[in-house]
């Protein structure tokens, strides 16, 4: 009888990682082709580039949002080792896997004996709410108590985005008309110890008309959690929207002086074919992708796993 549970439940994780690389792989389906397909296809016959099949390379590389540094070093590389069209697909592999190297520790921390925090942060529109309500619904079938809390005090239609967000994945809210967002963070840990939820995500506003402010204001959640937790406890997630390429990296450096960002969920990697940013933040960033978005939908969420991902690019 056991066995048979054992079983199920074995087959039901197996078909979950399977449906997750399906998604994933037909996200991934336009960067394959810009980033792979067309750089293998420069070179018809089975020869080595010739200079300008390498200048195509490059421009299809930089294309696909590698950044021009990375493309050049790729395409000096392609030069010196005298790679023939049909090892380039290889090749490129072995370099991508290299680069997802460079970077440690791609899971998101969670303990589940503790109090979890995620504290999100990133510009307008990058996709944080919509990545709080997906790791909401995750935690929440995970069996996590989750609470969400409405830090983005800007706007009063991102609380209610929230809201509707905290519904959907049928998890409690905290938020309130006006309120300062650092008192409201520093209230949510009290409400999480007397109230037992071990998962808390703060959403927070994303405005960067006056960064100023926004900066200030991050510091200051960020002061308030440390009081609360311990570092161990917490996550400060910097979402970047993967579609809009090389302008995540400047955002990064923003973030990251001003909040010390510790993981990376790079959204909205369905549909582009500018995913090769997630290779040009692994080597410009010394910061781990943990998370990546691939849809609007509440299940569109994965976590950045480096062999996963180069498969769903190369399978
Ligand atoms: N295709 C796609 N769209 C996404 C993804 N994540 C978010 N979006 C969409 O991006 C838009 C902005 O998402 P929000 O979650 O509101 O972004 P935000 O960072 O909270 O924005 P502000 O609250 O304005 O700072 C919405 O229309 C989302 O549906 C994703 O992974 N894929
Ligand atoms: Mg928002």
């Amino acid at each position: 009888m056991f066995n048979f549970f054992k079983k199920k439940e074995e087959n039901n994780n197996e078909k979950a990682q399977n449906g997750g690389f399906g998604l994933l792989k037909n996200a991934l389906s336009k960067t394959a082709n810009s980033l792979i397909d067309s750089v293998v296809n420069v070179v018809t016959n089975d020869s080595i580039p010739d200079e300008f099949e390498l200048e195509d390379i490059e421009t299809m590389l930089i294309k696909a949002d590698l950044g021009v540094d990375l493309a050049t070093e790729l395409v000096e590389k392609i030069k010196e080792k005298r790679i023939k069209s049909s090892q380039l697909r290889e090749f490129l592999k072995q370099e991508f896997i290299e680069i997802l190297n460079l970077e440690k520790d791609n899971k998101l921390k969670f303990d589940k004996d503790k109090i979890n925090v995620y504290f999100v942060v990133g510009v307008n529109g990058a996709g944080k709410t919509t990545l709080i309500g997906k790791l909401a619904h995750r935690f929440k079938i995970q069996g996590e108590r989750v609470l969400l809390v409405a830090g983005d005090t800007f706007r009063a239609a991102a609380e209610e985005q929230l809201d509707v967000w905290s519904k959907r994945a049928g998890v409690d809210i905290l938020r309130e008309d006006k309120a300062d967002s650092a008192s409201l963070a520093y209230r949510s840990i009290d409400m999480a110890r007397q109230n037992g939820y071990n998962v808390v995500i703060i959403d927070s506003a994303g405005r960067l008309q006056n960064k100023f402010n926004l900066i200030e204001e991050l510091k200051k959640i960020k002061n308030v959690i440390y009081k609360k937790i311990e570092n161990d406890n917490l996550e400060t997630l910097l979402v970047l929207d993967g579609s809009q390429g090389q302008n995540g990296l400047n955002q990064a450096l923003v973030f990251n002086e001003a909040v010390d960002i510790s993981a990376l969920a790079i959204t909205k990697l369905d549909g582009t074919p500018k995913g090769g940013i997630i290779f040009s933040i692994a080597k410009n960033l010394k910061l781990p992708t943990k998370l990546i978005g691939i849809g609007e939908g509440i299940n569109d969420v994965v976590d950045f796993n480096k062999d996963d991902f180069i498969n769903a690019l190369f399978e």
